[in-house]
């Protein structure tokens, strides 16, 4: 491995750890702020290209969709806590980019008002905020990676 790499390798560790050291909340708020940055890049990959399995991420879309905006805030919590019932381990048995595309469809379930909003003018704390900075920076598919580091431990491990 070049030195370049695993010096990225290394920052990229911190940045996933940074995230895990926010609070559940602060952890939810930025990242709908990194979907808000990002959103547009995000292109859904050509189905089969990868382990994604889009059906099962919908199917699992579907289930909080139907639950209150109280209980979407509360699973989505339990998810960022490793806590929860059902829904925690059942998204414990997803592939880690399988996880992520979960996240993604919450993000847009967001935008189109299924899943519950960030209050109006919610503030991000700054330690959030400078970390919201440092993965703007880094490249698409670094993103993805530390993306993809920070939701897979998430959820109940259902085994
Ligand atoms: O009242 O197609 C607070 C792959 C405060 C491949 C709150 C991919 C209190 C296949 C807690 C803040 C999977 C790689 C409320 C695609 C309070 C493919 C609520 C790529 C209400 C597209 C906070 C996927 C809430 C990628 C509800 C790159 C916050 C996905 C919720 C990236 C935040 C996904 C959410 C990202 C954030 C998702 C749901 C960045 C989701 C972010």
């Amino acid at each position: 491995m070049s030195v370049a790499t695993d010096l990225s390798h290394n920052s990229n560790a911190n940045l996933v750890q940074s995230f895990q050291a926010l609070d559940a909340d602060q952890q939810l708020a930025l990242f709908w702020f990194i979907y808000t940055e990002m959103g547009e890049s995000i292109t859904p990959a050509a189905p089969g290209a990868s382990t994604v399995s889009p059906t099962v991420a919908q199917g699992l879309y579907d289930q909080v969709k139907e639950k209150s905006q109280e209980e979407q805030l509360q699973i989505q919590r339990d998810l960022v806590n490793r806590t929860g019932g059902d829904i925690s381990r059942e998204y414990g048995a997803l592939s880690d980019t399988t996880k992520l595309l979960f996240w993604y469809l919450l993000a847009q379930g967001m935008d189109s008002t299924e899943i519950i909003p960030l209050p109006e003018g919610y503030k991000l704390s700054s330690s959030a905020e400078s970390l919201l900075e440092k993965i703007k920076q880094i490249e698409f598919s670094e993103q993805m990676s530390v993306f993809r580091d920070i939701v897979a431990p998430m959820g109940v491990d259902p085994t």
